[in-house]
């Protein structure tokens, strides 16, 4: 067995004056370092365990020096790294029955022969590294770790990551500068990027990456782009994260020169399977493929009148016998409904294409659901579908790019929405949370998990706000265990990004905690969905947007009232897609929760809520309410200066001047345009009709940037 030993030369690293952010919550320059060892002993041959070694020894000493292979264990205090059995053979006397299940990993100190370890095992090589990570993160925090009994399992196998990179070296939705992956057409030369950003992922646990865009260019599996990917692969493996690639339904035809992509037409399955023989051949750990098929102008099955799992199960096929993945997403909708059509609705689309579909696909499919039924909004229910599909496994598809919500300029920390979704029970089968479900817990599913939109770009901190990186970091801690607390994950956050100071970890931890009720209060009131620009770039105020054409999110806003009928009595049924017990909660206007009051009803203006506002005076406080919060996230921003370097204070100041502008610019459109359509007055008489525009928007943008 090989024992690599590393000796630590531990020195205390001084506070840096100035963060690019490129570290994300990995700096490791806060560590106090005293009383552990200085050596890392990391058992066995497994390259991700040596990662973790390494890592170790970044972390906690300046100045590593490598002792070479060591053919028994140090004779003094170490940390030992390994898997199950090889860390078995040298402590034979430890409990089996502690060993956690899948990706999990096992923290625990223990005395032998006069000398203390700090044993990291993991029943995998990733374990190992995942221990090795939370071990690193508690130091950092600076939690006890003198003497541990630590086992923690994923909640889940699945905990993906998606780019939407193009390749070109666009990304669609991003936020953050170009491509980490492509430019130009092809794979990047250099990949640096790549195995830093695998490092980024492995610290919370994601184990795959989908590199490209689910609007994917079929050319991502043709023969001459595989080796290109296996460089990718090669950058991510000894992080432990498995490569994945989006497809194109019609690639047998783009790429395999056939006349048919029918899911039925045996030379289609065979070009598949030569397909995936082909990448397995050249990455033999590779992940899988995701698809988006019949979705907004895509390819897909119903071209040849077929259905999702013909589709789905003609690639999971060519994939099973090398034990790879289909995701298939849910996002099937028709984008060219009647909006004349008051039965038309959107929100029943994912529900009434795949519930049908139930128990109909081949068991390495997971159908990829969004979390709720129409697109990433600022607030919506828990999608129907959650709860339809037993004999199938699900993921959740969460995105931590914030399209709909700000784009990286808003500060708008998602945990805290990610959470109720995840807690929402669904009432289908005794335990039935939203997360029981996706992790394959309610129905005993082999598979599911979690896959998120991230579109980080080459913008050296990643994703171009600093505070954004909380959401990759909480979706990453929710992947791995969902019943963790926003707050806990905040604070986490807080801690590892900025240091332990106790002020500015409570500031930063109560911005990032009141940011998505402050984002929705000028953006998108009562679930009527995010008031934006939906038919451009999603982003600032655009009421009128929404309606009279086909893409069907319709807030049905007119001269009298607001919402989308979604009842079973009177409106489109999308109600009755749940249980009974959800179903309660909704149908009625007296049950169903103020939040989500307009997307299940449609209301007169006047309509008092349990609140006990109407909803336009509703509208025209919360607008008010919260642009005035958003000036607040400056104040208390300001609060940290002097307390973290320099650089991301400003860099945060100016980003949050700006949202504290662009709120002002949200909340004069929205109460504007609600005024002028409802000629309802505002009883605190703040909105009166042509002095909304007191100034243009680039004013109000430029003098909130100047403050
Ligand atoms: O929200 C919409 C986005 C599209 C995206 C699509 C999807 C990749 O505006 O840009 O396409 O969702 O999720 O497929």
């Amino acid at each position: 067995m090989a024992l690599l030993c590393l000796a630590l030369l531990v020195a205390i690293c001084p506070m840096c004056a100035g963060e690019t952010g490129a570290e994300g919550w990995l700096r490791h320059n806060d560590l106090t370092t005293g009383s552990l060892p200085t050596l890392v002993a990391a058992v066995g041959s497994s390259n991700v365990v040596r990662t973790a070694a390494n890592e170790l020894v970044h972390a906690l000493g300046n100045r590593p020096k490598a002792e070479g292979v060591a053919a028994q264990l140090p004779a003094k205090d170490a940390f030992v790294l390994g898997t199950w059995k090889d860390i078995l053979a040298l402590f034979p006397d430890l409990p089996a029955a502690r060993l956690p299940a899948g990706d999990g990993f096992w923290l625990r100190t223990v005395r032998s022969h006069g000398a203390k370890y700090w044993l990291v095992i993991g029943r995998t090589d990733r374990g190992v590294l995942y221990g090795t990570f939370s071990l690193l993160a508690r130091i950092a925090q600076q939690k006890d770790v003198t003497t541990l009994e630590d086992v923690q399992t994923p909640s889940a196998p699945i905990r993906w990551v998606s780019e939407w990179d193009n390749l070109d070296g666009s990304i669609e939705r991003g936020y953050a500068g170009r491509s980490i992956f492509f430019d130009n057409g092809a794979v990047r030369a250099d990949l640096t990027r790549v195995a830093q950003y695998g490092r980024l992922l492995a610290s919370i646990e994601i184990n795959g990456c989908a590199i490209n865009n689910v609007n994917a260019s079929p050319r991502i599996v043709a023969p001459e782009f595989i080796p290109q990917l296996a460089r990718i692969a090669d950058a991510f493996r000894p992080w432990g994260i498995k490569l994945a690639v989006s497809v194109d339904m019609s690639s047998p035809m783009v790429v395999g020169g056939l006349k048919t992509f029918d899911p039925l037409d045996p030379q289609v399955a065979a070009w598949w399977q030569r397909t995936a023989d082909e990448i397995y051949k050249q990455i033999p750990d590779f992940g899988g493929f995701v698809v988006k098929a019949d979705s907004e102008g895509r390819s897909g099955p119903s071209q040849y009148g077929r259905t999702a799992s013909d589709a789905a199960n003609v690639i999971a096929r060519a994939l099973k016998p090398h034990h790879g993945i289909l995701m298939y997403r849910a996002f099937v909708y028709n984008h060219h409904l009647d909006w004349r059509d008051m039965k038309a609705d959107r929100a029943r689309a994912a529900y009434d294409y795949f519930h049908p579909l139930d128990g109909k696909f081949e068991d390495n499919v997971v159908i990829q659901i969004k979390y709720g039924p129409i697109d990433f909004q600022v607030r919506e229910p828990a999608s129907p579908l959650f709860g339809a599909m037993p004999n199938t496994s699900q993921a959740i598809e969460l995105q931590v790019t914030q399209e709909y919500t700000g784009q990286q300029r808003h500060l708008v920390f998602l945990a805290p929405m990610w959470k109720e979704i995840l807690d929402f029970d669904m009432h289908v089968n005794g335990v039935s949370a939203v997360k029981q479900i996706v992790t394959g817990k309610t129905w005993r599913r082999p598979l599911g998990g979690f896959n998120a939109v991230v579109n980080v770009g080459l913008d050296e901190n990643w994703l171009a706000h600093p505070l954004a990186m909380a959401n990759l970091y909480g979706y990453g801690r929710l992947a791995w265990n969902p019943n963790l607390s926003a707050e806990v994950i905040s604070e986490e956050w807080a801690r590892l990004t900025f240091g332990n100071n106790p002020q500015v970890v409570l500031t930063i931890s109560k911005m990032l905690l009141s940011s998505w009720h402050i984002y929705e209060s000028y953006t998108g009131p009562l679930g009527a969905g995010t008031l934006t620009d939906i038919l451009g770039d999603h982003y600032g105020p655009g009421v009128e947007s929404s309606e009279r054409n086909g893409w069907g999110q319709w807030h049905r806003a007119d001269e009298h009232g607001m919402g989308m009928d979604r009842t079973v009595a009177t409106g489109t049924g999308f109600i009755g897609q749940y249980s009974p017990e959800v179903q309660k909660k909704y149908e009625t206007l007296a049950a169903c929760p103020d939040e989500l009051l307009l997307f299940m009803h449609h209301v007169p203006y006047t309509y008092v809520l349990h609140s006990g506002k109407t909803v336009i005076q509703h509208i025209y406080d919360s607008h008010y309410d919260g642009a005035e919060q958003a000036a607040e996230l400056v104040t208390q921003w300001q609060s940290v200066k002097g307390q973290i370097d320099d650089e991301r204070y400003e860099d945060v100041l100016k980003r949050l001047r700006y949202q504290a502008g662009h709120a002002i610019v949200w909340r004069d459109a929205v109460v504007n345009w609600f005024f002028k359509t409802s000629g309802i007055r505002d009883e605190k008489g703040r909105v009166q009709a042509g002095s909304v525009w007191g100034q243009p928007p680039s004013a109000v943008l430029s003098s909130a940037a100047r403050q």
